[in-house]
């Protein structure tokens, strides 16, 4: 037996061998030691046209989005969150690849975004490189342009959505609207959801990043019947518009409303509340797909490893300034719904009023599953905001229309430079409807002047071709006529 002076410090040993693993372990842990298989799996789901009509934004609106609001309430959502660009391709070339319009020179809808962002500096690139099994369906690039090389797998046949029957109104001109008989299985988006359904219900081997990208609530408002029955016509309220508005608008923004097409024909057809009336059907029709895939990611293995971005790729007017669709720097196109949730981090149920812009998704997503972020990438890391949604925050929201027109938005104002110098500023505390131009008060150059700062330092210019006059509008009303 050994003597009791001898048998203490053996203990001692023993527990501080005991300690000093535990903290080598510790120390080693979340970046290193923990390896791939424990990284948290992101599921990132992308709304087309869906501006900020959604029930936890409190803007004059009659939406009813029950499950996106469910999904709020899971995380931190954005009151004030808006996009790069207020066009398809630019927004999600821009979120997607970290890099903005005015540094890749991707401004509008026809231009390849593949000739100007290589597959290397895409946001999938990174996840795969990290060995997560990057895959998805739907909308999360512009259609025109999918890039498969990006995605270990994708929804090759997601099938088309039903057309209006013959002989029947699809809407005013451009604005494509009409009831259908049909089932909501057989829509495009159905199948999306199915996919990310699936994926969700499978052993995964490797963390996984899962895209889900909806379809709707972009045109044609094309849903099925009982989507439109939930919103009586005689229920609808047109949203907060001043028809002087564009009174004080300068000829550049005049000219992003163009009041002569979309709303000029919307006045005459007398069918502005049936227009309004479809969004609204359609959006309640995406929401419902966000409800079964929720549905499925809460019975999954992975509800509590998983982080949830959801984004939608710009706003919509209906009518504010005269003005449809995206296609401008006003707050109706550029504000969207912005929710993230991230488990140990976000609290349930939190909501954040600071401005952001989605070139913070990469850089989040990058940070939230420590990879590193690839030097290209502009925008900052919400992680700061994600744990406090009141901490302080002093970077604006910036969005590019085309070449060299920005807006900058803080939670007090909004400025709007043209690229021939045309100005706007509206005081969101007192005006939150953009309604009175404050550009030209003198005593307000400082906070112009402040908000300048924030603009692209350099714009690359478009490329060659590109420029021909025409506004991706006029070419989509082209098209879909
Ligand atoms: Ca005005």
């Amino acid at each position: 037996m050994q003597p009791r002076h001898l048998r203490l410090p053996f203990a001692l040993t023993l527990a501080l061998a005991f300690t000093l693993t535990l903290s080598f372990a510790f120390l080693a842990s979340p970046a290193h030691a923990a390896g791939a298989a424990q990284k948290p799996n992101v599921l990132f789901i992308a709304i087309d046209d869906l501006r900020d009509w959604v029930g936890y934004i409190d803007r004059e609106h009659q939406a009813r989005t029950p499950n996106i609001d469910r999904l709020s309430r899971l995380g931190t959502s954005f009151t004030r969150a808006y996009c790069a660009s207020p066009v398809c391709n630019p927004s999600r070339a821009a979120l997607m690849s970290g890099l903005r319009p005015s540094t890749s020179g991707v401004y509008e809808n026809d231009i390849d975004f593949r000739v100007h962002i290589p597959a290397e500096k895409a946001l999938t690139h990174t996840f795969r490189q990290a060995g997560y099994f990057v895959h998805g369906a739907g909308k999360i690039y512009h259609e025109s342009y999918r890039r498969p090389s990006e995605w270990d797998d994708y929804l090759e046949r997601e099938g088309g959505n039903p057309s209006v029957p013959s002989g029947r109104s699809e809407g005013v001109g451009g604005i494509k609207f009409a009831p259908l008989d049909c089932k909501d299985e057989d829509l495009s988006d159905w199948k999306i959801t199915d996919y990310a359904i699936a994926s969700l219900g499978r052993k995964h081997d490797k963390p996984f990043f899962l895209a889900v990208g909806m379809h709707k609530p972009h045109m044609p408002w094309n849903v099925p019947r009982k989507w439109f029955d939930k919103f009586p016509l005689e229920s609808i309220k047109l949203p907060p518009h001043l028809a002087t508005d564009l009174d004080d608008v300068p000829a550049a923004g005049k000219r992003m409303a163009k009041p002569e097409g979309d709303h000029a024909e919307m006045l005459r057809s007398g069918r502005w509340k049936e227009a309004v009336q479809a969004y609204l059907a359609t959006i309640a029709y995406m929401d419902m797909n966000i409800g079964r895939l929720l549905d499925a990611f809460e019975k999954s293995a992975y509800r509590d490893n998983t982080i949830i971005v959801f984004w939608s790729d710009h706003g919509w007017h209906l009518g504010e300034k005269s003005h449809w669709r995206k296609f401008a720097l006003w707050e109706e196109a550029t504000r969207a719904p912005f929710i993230w949730v991230a488990p140990g981090l976000t609290k349930p149920g939190t909501r954040c009023d600071r401005p952001v812009d989605f070139m913070s998704i990469f850089p989040t997503l990058t940070d939230l599953t420590g990879l590193a972020t690839p030097a290209h990438v502009e925008g900052t890391s919400l992680r700061p905001l994600l744990a406090n949604p009141a901490a302080p925050w002093t970077k604006p929201a910036v969005t590019t229309y085309k070449y060299k027109n920005h807006t900058a938005r803080t939670a007090d104002w909004r400025y709007i430079r043209y690229e021939n110098g045309d100005e706007e500023l509206y005081d969101e505390r007192k005006d939150p409807h953009e309604y009175t131009n404050l550009a030209a008060r003198p005593e307000l150059a400082a906070v112009k002047a402040e908000l300048a700062k924030s603009f692209p330092k350099s714009d690359v210019p478009p490329p060659p071709g590109v420029r021909d006059g025409k506004s991706d509008q006029e070419k989509e009303r082209r098209r879909k006529k």
